[in-house]
């Protein structure tokens, strides 16, 4: 298997590349029912992969347009996994990885009904303890499962959740009323119910009198690997108000508002109250508060040292929101071009996008025009690292750290909007490069998704999934992928000696590589929303 394709397949009218490692001369497109060969081809001369250290060629059979199922041979080495070309080839996976997130949410019991072989009984629904006054209890039930523990942190929700409303604000095409979720049918898309479903939880973790947000809500250790969620019964505690929590938290809300305004009028104010509120206590807490696990708590941390792009982001949603000139002058005055992260830790992007697409009156055309220019010279650089990139994803070797997986994913969401910002077919073209990369078009030729693809992820680091008695894992999950920093026993053992891009392994003990997390899935969902926006 050193032919390496995008395992469910290619648009009709797509660009459609295989990548081999080695050095071929010809290759031939075969129709897998019946066996002829349609085309045959040049491979491109072989060059370098950087990140793989793989030698690869290329195998461009763009001309094959007529829906089928094919697979690529070359004579000596052998055939790839059959792959698809037809306009619906990512339908289902986008679908798939949307109904995900209803697999983690928390506080609720997954119906056979809705989740089959993965249903289990209400979790987490007790009272929670305030971790600095146990005397004290408030109900913080809902909400998602953050990865492959139980752990419900404001901070990564927040971007989760603001993921899945900017690509519904940006792709409503691509989402139904009809992927089988309790809410399907409502009328409304799946997709603002999937996100109301962890908004409502983000308000409870508001404190009502201060306005500030709790960081998370865990226990002090993970449970087991074994056990089910509704089977974890330690109790829940609910840590220290941070600015950054409260900052993404104003941020989601305000956005909130603004998306579902017309759809759910009520929720929308309540939405944009809380946001506000939280914005009060950001104004009364200056100085930044940053959140440290005390040393009894082991659950993810989600720390940052900067609350610089959190709030930036808040003032801007807040003003779009809005249209009250505090929060324009905060954002303004404020606002630096930092990396344009789309990430948990990292949001400058999503406050760049808030401002770049704001069309409230009060907005700096000229600020905005800035950061436009900007956007699309980072863009521009994506586009170029892919361009080189032997796999042809846009990705330098350093990027292959924890979560990269939504490394991938969060530069194509930046390739995309710049192409809402100044079309051209180079943006869009890299965001399906990334795309074939998660879907087993890299070295490992490893579908990065849980139940997709012809080398699935059959051991990811989720607890259901290694609890349940069903055989496969929940699928529709995007496991984090390659971190060449081994963070791990499993990958310190298996993985020393290996290439950034090498350094991922299907094993339920290597959380720093195959975990799960619902903001990776929301940025797969994010460009999944394109890629089925436009059959
Ligand atoms: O996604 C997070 C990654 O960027 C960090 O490097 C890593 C270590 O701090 O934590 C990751 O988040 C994990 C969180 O702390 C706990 N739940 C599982 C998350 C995904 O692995
Ligand atoms: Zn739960």
């Amino acid at each position: 298997d050193e032919i390496h394709v995008d395992q469910l397949g290619y648009k009709t009218l797509a660009k459609k590349i295989a990548i081999i490692k080695g050095e071929y001369k010809k290759f031939q497109v075969v129709d897998s029912k019946t066996g002829v060969a349609v085309l045959t081809g040049d491979l491109t001369e072989s060059s370098n992969d950087d990140s793989s250290g793989d030698t690869v060629c290329y195998a461009d059979f763009s001309k094959i347009t007529v829906p089928g199922k094919y697979f690529i041979s070359i004579s000596g080495l052998g055939k790839s996994f059959d792959f698809l070309v037809d306009n619906n080839v990512y339908t289902k996976l986008g679908d798939s990885m949307q109904k995900a997130l209803y697999y983690q949410r928390c506080g609720t019991a997954l119906t056979t009904e809705f989740a089959g072989e993965y249903s289990h009984a209400v979790c987490h629904k007790a009272l929670a303890k305030l971790y600095n006054d146990e005397t004290k209890t408030i109900d913080v039930s809902g909400g998602w499962h953050d990865a492959g523990d139980y752990g419900r942190y404001v901070v990564p929700a927040s971007v989760t959740a603001a993921g899945l409303l900017l690509a519904y604000e940006l792709y409503p095409q691509a989402f139904t009323d009809t992927t089988r979720i309790p809410e399907s049918g409502n009328k409304i898309p799946d997709v603002l119910d999937e996100a109301k479903y962890g908004i409502q939880w983000l308000l409870k973790m508001q404190d009502s009198e201060s306005g500030g947000v709790y960081h998370k809500v865990t226990s002090r250790a993970f449970p087991e690997m074994t056990t089910m969620p509704d089977k974890d019964v330690d109790d829940q505690l609910v840590m220290p108000i941070s600015t950054n929590a409260t900052a993404d938290f104003a941020a989601t809300a305000a956005m909130a508002s603004r998306i579902y305004m017309t759809i759910d009028p009520v929720f929308a104010q309540n939405c944009l109250q809380a946001s506000k509120k939280a914005w009060e206590w950001l104004e009364e807490n200056k100085d930044f508060v940053s959140f440290k696990n005390p040393s009894d708590v082991a659950s993810g941390k989600y720390g940052d040292s900067s609350g610089k792009d959190e709030k930036a982001w808040a003032a801007a949603e807040l003003f779009r929101a809005t249209g009250d000139e505090k929060y324009n002058k905060y954002f303004t005055d404020n606002y630096q071009v930092e990396g344009f992260g789309l990430g948990w830790q990292n949001v400058s992007g999503f406050a760049a996008i808030a401002y770049m697409f704001s069309d409230v009156s009060g907005t700096d055309q000229k600020k905005a025009d800035e950061i436009k220019k900007s956007w699309l010279a980072k863009a521009d650089m994506f586009a170029a690292t892919g361009e080189k990139d032997g796999y042809l994803v846009a990705m330098h070797k350093m990027e292959y750290n924890w979560g990269s997986n939504m490394n991938v994913a969060t530069h194509a969401m930046h390739l995309l909007i710049a192409d809402k910002l100044k079309t051209d077919e180079k943006y869009t073209q890299s965001a399906d490069d990334c795309t074939h990369y998660l879907l087993g078009r890299n070295t490992l030729n490893q579908s990065y998704i849980t139940g997709f693809g012809s080398k699935q992820v059959n051991k990811p680091h989720h607890r259901p999934s290694a609890a349940d008695l069903a055989l496969k894992p929940v699928p529709g999950l995007m496991v984090g992928g390659p971190d060449s920093a081994l963070e791990d026993d499993v990958a310190k053992s298996k993985l020393s000696g290996k290439s950034p891009a090498e350094c991922y392994i299907d094993d339920v003990g290597s959380f720093s590589t195959n975990e799960v997390a619902t903001y990776w899935n929301s940025s797969a969902i994010f460009i999944l929303s394109y890629l089925n926006s436009n059959k």
